[in-house]
């Protein structure tokens, strides 16, 4: 058994990894957000569906750096071993132009999706000192490779990601930890709800006349990643609807 610890796992791409890798019977599933009654929700659904996963939930706020290193180092002791993490927590606010946006916004963003990510990894990788297969996945998005007209700060925030994807993958080597980065152009979750604050008409005509990925085929991605044999490392994988061709460039059936 691998024990997976999932960032933002209350929704969207991490909840669809929680329950893709609980269907494979060889992960069991470290499960954080800041919704922990979301979280419980979810473990109920998978553990009514794969009795035998075992899951512990635990409320978190990736921003709160004492929060994650004490967090971390009180787990239960049967949870201190970590196998796999998916730095997956993140999230955008607002899409304005850079001198009309909301500085609240950037440091969210910039707080949860990079500063976060290095608080969760930095307090994570003790707890894989121990593992035969140590691997990181972090979530990037088109976003970290390319800028959209409005996306600035939340596009800095992947790019940010991008780097400390490059860098964690040097860093970590000598303790022969993997380092993925999976990239997603548009995926259909709570991302653009959050992004416009509720409202949800404006975050439903994002995904207008398209089809979308959907959580479930970035978490098909993510298995596939983790089961790769122990000489393979996909380092980097951007993966987008057959929609889109860059961050702004899509073809819509209206
Ligand atoms: P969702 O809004 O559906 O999920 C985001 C998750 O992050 C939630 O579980 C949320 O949980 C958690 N989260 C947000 N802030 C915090 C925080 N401060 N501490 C802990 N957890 C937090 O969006 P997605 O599933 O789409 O997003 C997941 C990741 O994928 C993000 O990093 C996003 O940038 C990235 N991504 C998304 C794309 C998309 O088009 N949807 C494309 C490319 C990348 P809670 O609110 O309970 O804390
Ligand atoms: C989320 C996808 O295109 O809104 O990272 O930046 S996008």
């Amino acid at each position: 058994m691998r024990t997976v610890l999932i960032t933002g796992a209350s929704s969207g791409i991490g909840e669809a990894c929680a329950k893709v890798l609980a269907s494979e019977s060889r992960y069991r599933l470290l499960l954080c957000a800041r919704r922990l009654q979301r979280l419980h929700e979810i473990q109920s659904e998978i553990q009514e569906l794969f009795p035998s996963c075992d899951v512990f939930c635990f409320e978190l706020d990736v921003r709160d750096r004492e929060q994650v290193e004490n967090t971390f180092a009180n787990l239960p002791v049967e949870w201190r071993d970590v196998d796999i993490l998916i730095n997956n927590a993140g999230l955008s606010q607002g899409l304005d132009p850079i001198h009309e946006g909301s500085t609240g916004d950037w440091d969210r963003m910039i707080d949860t999706n990079v500063k976060g990510l290095l608080y969760v990894t930095k307090y994570a990788v003790p707890l894989m000192e121990n593992s035969p297969a140590p691997h990181i996945v972090n979530l990037g998005s088109i976003a970290g490779k390319e800028v959209y007209p409005n996306g600035n700060v939340y596009c800095a925030t992947k790019h940010a990601v991008d780097a400390l994807t490059q860098a964690m993958r040097i860093d970590l080597l000598t303790k022969g930890i993997k380092v993925t980065s999976v990239d997603p152009g548009m995926v259909e979750t709570e991302f653009s709800e959050v992004r416009f604050k509720g409202d949800k008409e404006r975050a439903k005509a994002v995904y207008k006349g398209i089809t979308p990925l959907s959580g479930q085929d970035i978490a098909e991605i993510i298995s596939f990643v983790l089961s790769r044999p122990a000489h393979v490392n996909i380092n980097d994988l951007l993966v987008m609807p057959t929609a889109q061709a860059t961050g702004t460039i899509i073809k819509r059936d209206l």
